[in-house]
């Protein structure tokens, strides 16, 4: 089901109110009573930030930048606007002081986005602690799967640590909390990017104790072949069940996104990371974020240029298990 985009051929690009995308608002989608299958939003919230904070101005950023998102993927063979029926809803409420009030609000924001069924929900960040939230309301419209639902985490952290300055969710934790509340299956969990320095040598444990899959970015440098085969490896397991798929913008590498938070050397490059999504090009996705964008450590914009496009791949790794 098509997209009512504007030609930026005719419309220019740089003119106009800058919704994701250029797609339409979603009130204005249900206005005509169309159906929506992707509904983008933003979560301007960082209070679950550990270092450099600044991520609640992610949305506003990844959508300025998105103007200059366009919808056809050559490598993919997929027209985005063609292929579904997207919308911008806009920014949820946050609850700025408070962590573990912020998921629920979100959550119930979320909640009321679109049809139940049809419905998927890409959340763009804020910090990272804002997936659980995402997390929670793409494992209900999933039909609430009892093992959880299969995850792909993009990341230069595992974020299964369990409680930071007193506090159980902050952006370090989303994963520890998705898996001890069932939405998120740890046994397909993959994971791609982690890299240290770590606090512990035994920071990773729990992850891996929990049966994800962790990806680090030394096997990626050292033998991407092994990589590909773990990816082929992962979607064999997955069937044809739907995924989530979670990209932390601190997967990359700071010299191609130093607008991050709590950034650390030695990540993707944005061609390594189109790269990797290309890999998972067919799987059917359940929702759906990019997160920790901090517009403020990057005065050139590339780390919010780099998330709109990486959040425009992702949407066409769904499209590539819909076809026409
Ligand atoms: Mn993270």
């Amino acid at each position: 089901m098509p997209t009512d985009l504007p030609s930026g051929r005719e419309r220019p690009r740089f003119s106009g109110l800058p919704t994701f995308m250029r797609l339409p608002e979603l009130d204005r989608v249900r206005a005509e009573h169309q159906p929506v299958e992707w509904c983008i939003y933003g979560v301007p919230f960082d209070g679950g930030t550990t270092y450099h904070p600044g991520a609640r101005f992610g949305p506003r950023a990844v959508r300025d930048a998105s103007q200059y998102v366009k919808p056809c993927s050559p490598e993919l063979g997929i027209d985005l606007a063609q292929r579904f029926s997207m919308a911008d809803a806009g920014d949820s409420p946050v609850a700025a002081y408070s962590c573990s009030d912020n998921v629920g609000l979100v959550q119930d924001f979320a909640s009321g986005l679109g049809d139940q069924d049809l419905t998927r929900l890409l959340a763009i960040g804020g910090d990272h602690s804002i997936a659980l939230a995402n997390l929670r309301v793409a494992w209900q419209r999933a039909g609430r799967p009892s093992s959880g639902l299969p995850l792909i985490h993009i990341d230069a952290h595992l974020d299964t640590v369990d409680v930071i300055w007193g506090e159980r969710y902050g952006h370090g934790s989303f994963l520890i909390r998705a898996i001890e509340e069932g939405v998120v299956d740890p046994k397909r969990t993959l994971s791609l990017g982690v890299r240290g320095p770590l606090n512990t040598l035994k920071d990773l444990d729990f992850g891996r104790e929990a049966g994800i899959t962790v990806v680090g970015m030394s096997r990626w440098v050292e033998d991407r072949a092994s990589v590909a085969a773990i990816i082929q490896e992962f979607r064999a397991r997955l069937g044809d069940d739907e995924c989530y798929l979670t990209l932390d913008i601190d997967a990359c590498d700071p010299s191609c996104a130093p607008g991050t938070g709590t950034p650390v050397s030695g990540g993707f490059s944005a061609a390594e990371l189109f790269l990797a999504l290309r890999w998972l090009a067919g799987i059917r996705l359940a929702g759906a974020d990019v997160v920790e964008v901090c517009p403020s450590r990057d005065p050139q914009g590339i780390t919010a240029l780099l998330a709109a496009q990486a959040a425009f791949q992702i949407l066409c790794i769904d499209a590539a298990a819909h076809p026409e």
